[in-house]
């Protein structure tokens, strides 16, 4: 659907003001940023994680008082659909060294590491192979490795984009070890966007100090996913289930991780996999939508893997913050939510409202730019209204074609440049309309640097696991995360199940959860995980 004739007659005020915004642009005068405190007490205001009666206190497990939105504590405080007597555990379908719970990024970089230690590996994924939020990141993935840059001023960009409040131990891990992963990467295959000399070309993201998101063009997660499923495929030695997500894990009598019990979607039967060791990479938590949201997240992002770990004895870290990607699509109606990547910040597009004025500086980190929209929709009343009564503002891509010269927005965003294209927009001459869209998990299971939970001979990478970010993440240390965190836990688990002998599978400890659930009196009727988003009766 094209934009509207009342649209267009607003689009008008975006270029009236465009020309000196390129101008100063060109000059190197930007849009003021905020401080710390007060991008803090904009949040206060008007971030959805500030917003009174949408989270609730933990009332069981490892992290009781713990607060979490409420549509994850839904989850978290529920049933098992399995108890000791629905499956019979004396016939085991696979064992193996390591098991991996999904098929992302994380579980597929893992899976690879973990092989060349010399483990037997078997891929459990609920989807098809590569079915991810891997797959969903458009721009990029951060390394510091030009000569203006450095792992540790990488480290305090990813501090200060987390509040302070991230893991420093694993920041220093994930920045240390980046530059080496873009080289395994493009070991493997994933072509990057260069110059003609063959430098890697790099950008900022929100809450850098240096540009060193390298991209392939506004694919870049799909670029990484299909040459990780590619190099798995190729291995042939490991095994990997698809449509089977994991319903359970299993522990023994001394409380470790022995496996999982997998749900086949195609046969309904159950599968019954022992593992000495078992790495969860089961990814976020978006098709929860929280608050209502719409999410950029693909469909299986139901945050199984919080549950399964969360009743074996894991706790969770820094979950009461989720992270809002401030350009989600607002109009068409049709791609509501799917994401707009901040890469088009990055090669110089503004946000305007609807008079044309820009009322922040682009590239603040995601919580903070979030909160400046919607307050400008909501308090300023300074948003665009859609046909729908939803409210949105402008995010001005053709700017980048005056800045960067003609055919660059289709050249370095092919996939958005065909997306809009389709519903009659090019966003080369017109700009796109966004609004805050939920989509990360910021917190998870609790890790350390080797990856470990806190349930021995089970760990967890990517998406799932908290404590790298903090309460908030940057752009582009997602795809890196997943990498050097998969990688990390691959390795872990493939050394750890050399000194491992098999465990008896029980499903004890969700004997004992079942039972703090009823003493706590809650949970009552709700089964977990959900597998899948429940959308029945809930569109209209
Ligand atoms: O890291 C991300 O979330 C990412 C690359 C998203 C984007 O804006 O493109």
């Amino acid at each position: 659907m094209p934009y509207e004739p009342y649209m267009k007659e607003l689009i008008k005020k975006v270029e009236t003001t465009r020309s000196a915004r390129i101008q100063a642009a060109k000059e190197g005068k930007h849009f003021p940023r905020l401080s710390e405190a007060d991008g803090m007490k904009l949040m206060k205001e008007f971030h959805p994680d500030y917003k009174e009666g949408t989270k609730r206190q933990l009332a069981v497990g490892p992290s009781k008082g713990k607060v979490v939105p409420n549509e994850l504590a839904d989850i978290l405080e529920a049933k098992s659909s399995l108890n000791s007597g629905t499956v019979d555990l004396s016939r085991i379908d696979y064992d193996v060294d390591v098991l991996v719970i999904g098929g992302g990024g994380a579980g597929s970089a893992a899976a690879l590491v973990a092989q060349e230690h010399g483990a037997r590996v078997l891929i459990a994924t609920k989807l098809r192979h590569g079915d991810a939020n891997t797959m969903m990141a458009e721009g990029g993935i951060q390394a510091a490795d030009k000569p203006n840059d450095s792992p540790p001023i990488h480290f305090l960009d990813a501090i200060g984009g987390g509040h302070f409040s991230n893991d420093p131990q694993l920041v220093k891990t994930l920045t240390h070890d980046a530059p080496s992963v873009i080289q395994w990467l493009e070991h493997l295959g994933v072509m990057f966007d260069k110059d003609p000399d063959g430098t890697m070309r790099t950008l900022h993201g929100g809450g850098t100090a240096r540009k060193r998101m390298h991209s392939a063009g506004d694919m870049t997660g799909a670029e990484i996913m299909r040459t990780l499923r590619d190099e798995v495929r190729n291995r042939t030695d490991i095994q990997v289930i698809e449509f089977a997500p994991a319903l359970e894990l299993f522990t023994d009598h001394e409380g470790r991780c022995a496996g999982a019990i997998l749900f086949n979607f195609e046969t309904e039967k159950y599968t019954v996999v022992r593992a000495k060791t078992t790495i969860l990479a089961t990814g976020g938590l978006g098709r929860l939508h929280i608050q209502g949201f719409p999410t950029t997240n693909h469909y299986g992002a139901t945050a199984d893997g919080l549950v399964l770990a969360y009743r074996a004895g894991a706790s969770l870290c820094f979950l009461e913050a989720t992270q809002f990607h401030p350009t989600g699509v607002i109009f068409p109606e049709q791609n509501i939510g799917l994401l707009i990547t901040e890469k088009v910040r990055g090669a110089g597009a503004q946000l305007l409202n609807a008079d044309g004025e820009q009322f922040v500086y682009p590239l603040e980190t995601r919580d903070v730019e979030s909160s400046a929209i919607i307050r400008e929709c909501s308090e300023r009343n300074k948003g665009i209204r859609t046909p729908t009564g939803r409210f949105g503002v402008w995010l001005d891509s053709p700017m980048i074609e005056v800045l960067k010269g003609p055919g660059t927005v289709a050249r370095d965003f092919p996939a958005k440049y065909r997306q809009f294209g389709r519903h009659g927009i090019d966003i080369s001459k017109e700009p796109m309309l966004i609004y805050p869209t939920l989509h990360y998990q910021n917190g998870g299971i609790t890790i350390n640097s080797q990856a470990e939970t806190e349930v021995p001979n089970l760990y967890a990478a990517g998406e799932v696991a908290g404590g790298i970010h903090g309460i908030n993440r940057l752009m582009g240390n997602s795809l890196l995360d997943i990498t050097v965190f998969g990688r990390i836990a691959g390795k872990s688990a493939a050394e750890k199940a050399k000194q491992t002998q098999p465990g008896e599978i029980t499903l004890q400890h969700v004997q004992k959860f079942h039972e703090e659930l009823k003493k706590a009196g809650v949970g009552d009727g709700r089964i977990s995980p959900i597998l899948l988003p429940d959308y029945v009766g809930k569109i209209g």
